[in-house]
């Protein structure tokens, strides 16, 4: 049996007192102790930004790449090896902003990978100029006019582009958040799980006072149907006094893009014999490094 604890590192996080990420870290641990998931099973990829820093304080397979690249680097990584369990942890800024595109493809292809979204909608690390998903007329050292354009939504982006899996959690409740990672964790394909998380340094309109009276989760609401994907598009536009989280969308109508691909069909690439030039190659590199 797996413990949060096997999940530990010695490693102290240099996030702010009070920043958002602490929850998502716990609550990251938590899902994947409960679903009986060992450290050498995972694999987590991250980019740049404060979120990103997650694999580091977490005794797992950790990968950093580069800004905006996270979901790309998954990718590869869950094509080498699809037996392993693959979460990319990145922010806001890294996934819709440079990073929009592999979001869309990894949507659109339904890739077996859970893309958790540390949505603080800010740059956090670069202290504090305004994201895809911060609102217009947000105001910042760079855009001291405020921002003029129009704020990004993920849920509704995530439904459009062909995503099987669309939820929102938030790092005020780590107990909704960790059992909504879980169910990503148990999807077939891509999975998003956009997080509110507050910057208590560089956003404080998005406080946890802010945010806490304004969210309620779909799974309450009386009828919802996870798997209309024209009412969970409906719900996905809805932002202000009421904010959805939860799973606003489900299907497990799609296969997962690594189902599809003959060469897998043997097993993880990474067990399979290498040959032909493949082979010669590593026994090149073999009889010069070891
Ligand atoms: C290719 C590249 N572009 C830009 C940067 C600069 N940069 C580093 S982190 C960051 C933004 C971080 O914001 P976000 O992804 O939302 O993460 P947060 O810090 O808010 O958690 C930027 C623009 C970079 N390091 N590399
Ligand atoms: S700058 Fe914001 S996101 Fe980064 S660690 Fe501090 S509170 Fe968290
Ligand atoms: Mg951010």
């Amino acid at each position: 049996m797996v413990d949060i604890r096997d999940y530990a590192s010695p490693v102290r996080p240099t996030w702010c007192t009070g920043c958002g990420n602490f929850a998502i870290w716990n609550a990251v641990k938590k899902a994947l102790a409960e679903s009986d998931l060992a450290p050498y099973q995972v694999m987590v990829v991250s980019g740049i930004g404060c979120g990103s820093k997650l694999p580091d304080y977490t005794t797992v397979n950790g990968l950093m790449t580069l800004h905006g690249r996270t979901l790309a680097v998954a990718t590869g990584v869950k094509l080498a090896n699809h037996g392993m369990k693959v979460v990319c942890t990145h922010g806001d800024g890294d996934g819709y902003g440079e990073g929009g595109n592999h979001f869309i493809s990894a949507a659109r292809r339904n890739i077996g990978i859970v893309d958790i979204v540390q949505d603080n909608r800010v740059y956090g690390l670069t202290k504090g100029q305004y994201s895809p998903t911060s609102p217009q007329g947000f105001v910042t050292k760079t855009s001291p006019q405020g921002a003029i354009e129009q704020q990004f939504n993920p849920l509704a982006m995530a439904i459009a582009a062909g995503a099987t899996f669309v939820s929102r959690g938030w790092s005020g409740d780590v107990e909704h958040l960790a059992w909504l990672i879980k169910q990503a964790l148990a999807h077939r394909g891509y999975a998003l799980v956009d997080v509110l998380q507050p910057c208590v340094t560089f956003n404080r309109g998005y406080s946890y006072d802010w945010t806490r009276p304004r969210v309620y989760s779909v799974q309450d609401e009386p009828d919802y149907k996870v798997d209309d994907k024209a009412g969970a598009f409906a719900r996905s536009l809805e932002w202000g006094d009421r904010i959805p989280i939860g799973i606003l969308y489900r299907s497990e109508a799609v296969p997962a893009y690594e189902e599809g691909i003959p060469a897998l069909a043997a097993g993880p690439l990474v067990n399979q014999p290498l040959l032909g030039k493949e082979r010669e190659y590593y026994e090149a590199l073999k009889s010069e490094y070891v």
